[in-house]
């Protein structure tokens, strides 16, 4: 069991991310037993939910003449427009049916400002608005962040990226994600993830890992 400094940092587990869905992630399903069973090793787990409003400024279909996939330029930099997904309080905003974590302590809903998005759980695409999670995690003496989730090389490297930042040691769980690898977007992400010392790892390492001692051996 992992004690009080870690959390395990469960990303966008949610219906629009699964084949069939509105976005979906290749084999984006077969993350959820895997997450199951790592919760369980967790006394100390976060969810998050991409949680837009109908008009939210990431989707294509509120851009005239624009596509899914496309690129923008918006005030705050680049934003990949998205296919809709993840609308407040829809079927496909819900967290996948499967997901079996009773003693989740914290729900954090992201992307919720229509003219923002945000692929951190940490600070959204404008890089200065908080979600708080930083400070909740500070609060309850969180040292070590462990990210895994949807979608490996954007919202789990992003908030992995971010919590790496906010001074938190951090790993990704990459065979508890998945990605949408668009335009060469995972091999970018896990070069900006080693460069700022993010650990790899798998499922099956975290209790060696943690009994070294040290996630940065
Ligand atoms: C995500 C694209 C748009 C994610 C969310 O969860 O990785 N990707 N919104
Ligand atoms: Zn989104």
């Amino acid at each position: 069991m992992k004690d009080a400094d870690d959390v395990l940092l469960v990303i966008d587990v949610q219906n629009d991310f699964m084949p069939g869905g509105a976005l979906a992630v290749a084999h984006g399903d077969e993350v959820v037993p895997v997450i199951n069973r790592l919760a369980r090793g967790f006394s100390h787990v976060v969810l998050t939910q991409d949680w837009h409003p109908a008009a939210h400024i990431s989707f294509a279909a509120n851009h005239a003449g624009r596509s899914p996939f496309d690129m923008l330029t918006l005030p705050y930099g680049e934003q990949v427009l998205w296919p809709t997904h993840c609308v407040q309080d829809t079927p496909g905003a819900a967290l996948h049916r499967d997901l079996d974590i009773a003693h989740a302590r914290a729900v954090i809903r992201k992307g919720h400002h229509a003219g923002v998005d945000s692929y951190s759980a940490f600070l959204e695409a404008d890089r200065k608005t908080p979600t708080g999670l930083g400070g909740y995690l500070r609060e309850v003496g969180v040292k070590r962040v462990w990210c895994c989730g949807l979608a490996t090389d954007y919202c789990v490297a992003w908030s992995a990226l971010d919590a790496r930042a906010a001074g938190f040691e951090v790993a990704l769980i990459e065979d508890a994600s998945r990605a949408i690898d668009l335009n060469g977007s995972l091999e970018a992400a896990w070069r900006h993830l080693h460069a700022a010392g993010v650990k790899r790892v798998q499922a099956a390492d975290l209790h060696s890992t943690l009994e070294a001692g040290d996630m940065h051996d």
